[in-house]
């Protein structure tokens, strides 16, 4: 099947990664009739008028429609959750299948970690993980918590901030859109539960201010693992709880295994990262490789219940094991990855993330790991498999490197960030690993010298195959510039314009020339709309997307470069104590 992706074509191997039949043998196992005492000393009961027969589940807990789906099992596709809702048809992100007893086959593992917690605590019976179109099933007059799981509640991430923006069609974020669908739910609204948002994104409803406008009781921000049961206990007993609590850091001991499937199969094999980029929020999690058994047990678990991918889930496949300055562990991930890839129902084998600077430290790592995650892709390129990661680029500025991201490019200095870059990625595609790439624009203090270093650092790569997702700053809560202002649209300058065309043309070129044509029409017409939306500099950046510049002045844009020429062997920084 051949799929289009922010005009960029991959063909998935097949389409989602459910085996029905082997689903059907390891569904959980029902609620059961007989309460549990715990459940029984909560039980409220007040009628309600959800499934009027049906006592309802003790604690019940789901996601968003978009967040519970997997984008017919292409994980790139779910960042265009973050785009305009009339632009991402709900056809794109089809509901999975649930378990004949109306649980969810699949759901988000952050919610399968808090599943796992909460049946510890309160039993099976007690706890039901639900589609947001089987709660009336689920919520009844038992039901004393419902808790939401979210990434994106208000459409404020970085993507859903971008691109609603850059597309000027002010259209409410599909996350967004979403989510308030999911909180006015009138199964919801039936009955007294309390109402618990979790999750990656909860903050930015405490944060705009609109908890109460939600009807939300209470918002927890952080990782469940230390604080969750003390709070879902007050709550069941009908104690007051504050409006936000922020949960305390968990000890690793106190991660638990999922019990159930989780989307895309995601397994954790770390937590935190460490290199302490300022604008992150997983860096602030303390940096944890998940032993090896326990991470196949997980994968084994989403294997076994029919899902046919697996995502590492690690904001740095290259951290695992790491060892001191943050030299990567070449024999811990090899033998991870050969230990996960030989696991029976593994079709699909994809890493979450993973940086740039170990490809240059250590090339025989990649060349090692490259052709399982090859052979394993879900992509094909032009018909070949191919596979890709998500990187952060994110500028070519050394001066921005080393105020903010001081750790990224460690074991090298910040002033070989542009030639770490230019070889990784290189090295990458060698490997046929195409990674997506992300761009901040708009880093507090960003000057235009920093941009034309991006730009810079955009030629060098000219050559190169990697698919660029320019992002605006977004001053996430749970980071460390929490307090500083959103990059804006409007306030974007010529340079910073440039870079955010350059890599759409790039994007063109590189995975869609086909669609030149088309785009070229597209520009022309929509150009009255976004010159009156963006203002008179929008002319150069459209000229560009175009390919009208390159017609008329007969050339490309940007100095064609290969790696063997341009970069010279890297020197890495030796054990001096930096990246403590
Ligand atoms: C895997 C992943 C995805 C997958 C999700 C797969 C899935 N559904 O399971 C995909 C690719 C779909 C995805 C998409 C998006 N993602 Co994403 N994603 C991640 C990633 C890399 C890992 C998530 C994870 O599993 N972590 C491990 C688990 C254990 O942690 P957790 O999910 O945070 O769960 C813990 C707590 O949050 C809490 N918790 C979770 N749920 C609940 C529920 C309740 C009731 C409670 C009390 C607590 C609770 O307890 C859990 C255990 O401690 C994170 C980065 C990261 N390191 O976490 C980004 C991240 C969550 N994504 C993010 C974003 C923004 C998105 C998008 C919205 C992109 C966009 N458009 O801007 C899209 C969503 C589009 C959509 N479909 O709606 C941001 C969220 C930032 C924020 N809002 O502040 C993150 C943090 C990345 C980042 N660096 O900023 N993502
Ligand atoms: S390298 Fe990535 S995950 Fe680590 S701190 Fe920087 S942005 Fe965050």
């Amino acid at each position: 099947m051949t799929i289009e992706i922010h005009n960029l074509r991959w063909t998935m191997e097949s389409g989602r990664g459910i085996t029905a039949k082997i689903l059907v043998g390891h569904i959980i196992q029902g609620v059961s009739s007989t309460l549990t005492k715990f459940g029984d000393e909560f039980a409220g009961g007040e009628s309600c008028k959800n499934a009027p027969n049906e006592p309802g589940v003790m604690i019940v807990l789901t996601a968003s429609d978009i967040e519970m789906s997997d984008f017919k099992l292409n994980p790139f596709m779910a960042f265009a959750g973050g785009f305009p809702q009339f632009l991402v048809q709900k056809r794109l992100y089809p509901s999975l299948p649930s378990n004949p007893d109306g649980s969810a086959k699949f759901a988000p593992y952050g919610l399968r970690k808090v599943e796992s917690l909460l049946v510890e605590e309160f039993g099976e019976e007690n706890v039901v993980v639900s589609h947001p179109s089987n709660l009336h099933r689920f919520i009844g007059p038992r039901t004393k918590i419902v808790g939401i799981s979210t990434m994106d509640p208000l459409g404020t991430g970085f993507v859903s901030r971008t691109y609603t923006s850059l597309l000027g069609l002010d259209g409410k974020p599909a996350t967004l859109a979403e989510f308030e669908d999911l909180v006015y739910h009138p199964a919801l609204r039936n009955c007294n539960a309390k109402i618990i948002v979790g999750g990656s994104g909860a903050w930015q409803i405490s944060d705009a201010k609109m908890q109460e406008r939600m009807g939300i009781d209470t918002v927890l921000v952080g990782q469940a693992e230390h604080s969750l049961i003390q709070i879902f206990r007050k709550a069941l007993a009908g104690e007051e709880l504050s409006n936000v609590i922020t949960m305390q850091t968990p000890s690793h001991e106190e991660i638990p295994l999922i019990k159930r499937a989780s989307i895309y199969g995601t397994v954790e094999i770390m937590r935190g990262c460490g290199r302490g980029c300022s604008f992150c929020s997983p860096t602030l999690r303390q940096r944890y490789s998940l032993p090896l058994d326990h991470i196949l047990r997980e994968v084994e678990l989403n294997a076994r219940n029919g899902s046919k991918m697996i995502i590492l889930q690690t904001d740095d496949l290259f951290l695992y094991q790491a060892k001191k300055n943050f030299i990567p562990n070449k024999e811990a991930i090899v033998e991870l990855i050969r230990a996960v890839e030989q696991i029976e129902g593994v079709e699909y084998l994809q890493a979450a993330h993973a940086s740039l600077a170990p490809v240059v430290y250590d090339k025989s790592l990649i060349e090692e790991i490259a052709p399982a995650f090859v052979e394993k892709s879900i992509w094909s390129c032009r018909g070949k498999r191919c596979a890709s990661v998500e990187v952060g680029i994110e500028t070519g500025s050394a001066r921005l490197m080393k105020q903010y991201m001081r750790g990224k490019m460690l074991p090298y200095k910040p002033e070989q960030w542009q030639d770490v870059v230019v070889r990784s990625v290189e090295l990458l595609n060698d490997n046929e690993i195409y990674p997506l790439a992300t761009l901040i624009l708009g880093l507090p203090g960003e000057q235009e010298e920093d941009v034309l270093a991006t730009i810079d650092l955009l030629d060098r790569l000219e050559s190169s195959k990697l698919f660029y997702v320019p992002l605006l700053f977004t001053s996430e809560e749970e980071s460390n510039l929490r307090r500083q202002r959103h990059g804006n649209l409007k306030d974007l300058d010529k340079a910073q314009w440039d870079v955010i065309s350059r890599c759409w043309k790039h994007n063109i070129d590189v995975w869609n020339p086909e669609l030149s044509t088309t785009i070229m029409l597209a520009c022309i017409a929509s150009y009255p709309f976004y010159s009156l939306k963006h203002g008179k500099k929008i002319f150069r950046p459209v000229m560009r997307i175009s390919g009208l510049e390159d017609r008329l002045l007969g050339r490309k844009v940007g100095v064609k470069c290969q790696s063997d020429y341009c970069v010279p062997d890297l020197e890495f920084i030796t054990d001096d104590g930096v990246g403590e």
